[in-house]
């Protein structure tokens, strides 16, 4: 899964993708490079972002999906917590959501149920403006584990296929370094509950683990998306497509030869 922000404040490609002209150049070099979802999102959710309205969403997120869903032969994920923009994305050709707030908004439930496309829960502790701010667990791995099984369960509730949903433990949304460490050794318990996904592209505990905020994290975003693929992740969300899909030809040349 390749990443699109078209925010005018995202976290490391900021404002790069603001114009439909870039946004369909940067989807193209991801699809190229070997990318099979392209994810759009709107609504800037890196650690003290502040808040869209639905409207503002909607008019950042449409242009660019349209344009893609019309030149592509792509899946287009919608990164959205927002009902009408999970309406306004199904009706503009998205072929899965993605929600950091896992369907917790008033309607959301109800309208990814209705809508009946893929589903993507992640697990967040907080808000995006505030979750750094020293985030506790008794036990991290149990916690996010108990949350994504009860979200999938109420999915499952409301009538949305087992086979609809994928979790993701939202790395750096809520998390210290070592509940993020945590996390990443444990992906295994995840995958039995659904699919799991994982975004850890270029995120700080990418730099906190190098132990430089300038270095450059792709190397290191990288060999976390292979970690992932190995404990079991079944879609990898990342910035740098064309590097990740060169190290996973490794990987499955190991697995299943060349
Ligand atoms: C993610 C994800 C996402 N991450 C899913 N969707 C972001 N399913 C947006 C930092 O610490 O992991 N899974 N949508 C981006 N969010 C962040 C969070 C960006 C933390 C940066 C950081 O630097």
């Amino acid at each position: 899964m390749g990443i699109l922000n078209v925010t005018p404040d995202s976290f490391s490609d900021g404002g790069k993708f603001v114009g439909i002209d870039q946004a369909l150049a940067q989807a193209q070099h991801m699809l190229n490079a070997g990318a099979s979802i392209i994810d759009i999102g709107g609504e800037s959710t890196r650690p003290g972002a502040a808040s869209v309205d639905d409207q503002q969403e909607i008019d950042r997120v449409l242009p660019v999906l349209e344009a893609i869903v019309q030149r592509f032969d792509v899946i287009v994920s919608v990164d959205t917590s927002k009902p009408s923009v999970m309406r306004s994305a199904a009706a503009g050709g998205a072929g899965m959501l993605n929600d950091v707030r896992a369907l917790s908004e008033p309607g959301a439930l109800q309208a990814a149920a209705e809508l009946g496309l893929p589903v993507c829960l992640m697990h967040m502790l907080g808000e995006p403006r505030t979750m750094q701010n020293d985030p506790k667990y008794v036990d991290v791995v149990k916690e996010v584990t108990d949350f994504l099984k009860e979200r999938v369960q109420m999915c499952r509730s409301a009538g949305i296929g087992a086979d609809q949903l994928l979790i993701d433990p939202g790395f750096g949304f809520g998390k210290t370094l070592s509940h993020n460490l945590e996390l990443l050794r444990n992906l295994g318990k995840l995958a039995d509950i659904a699919p799991v996904l994982t975004g850890l592209s270029r995120k700080s505990m990418i730099a906190g683990l190098l132990g430089d905020e300038g270095a450059d994290r792709i190397i290191a975003s990288v060999a976390a998306a292979m970690h992932c693929v190995l404990g079991g992740a079944s879609i990898i969300r990342v910035h740098d497509v064309e590097q990740t899909a060169q190290a996973l030809k490794v990987l499955n040349a190991v697995e299943h030869g060349v």
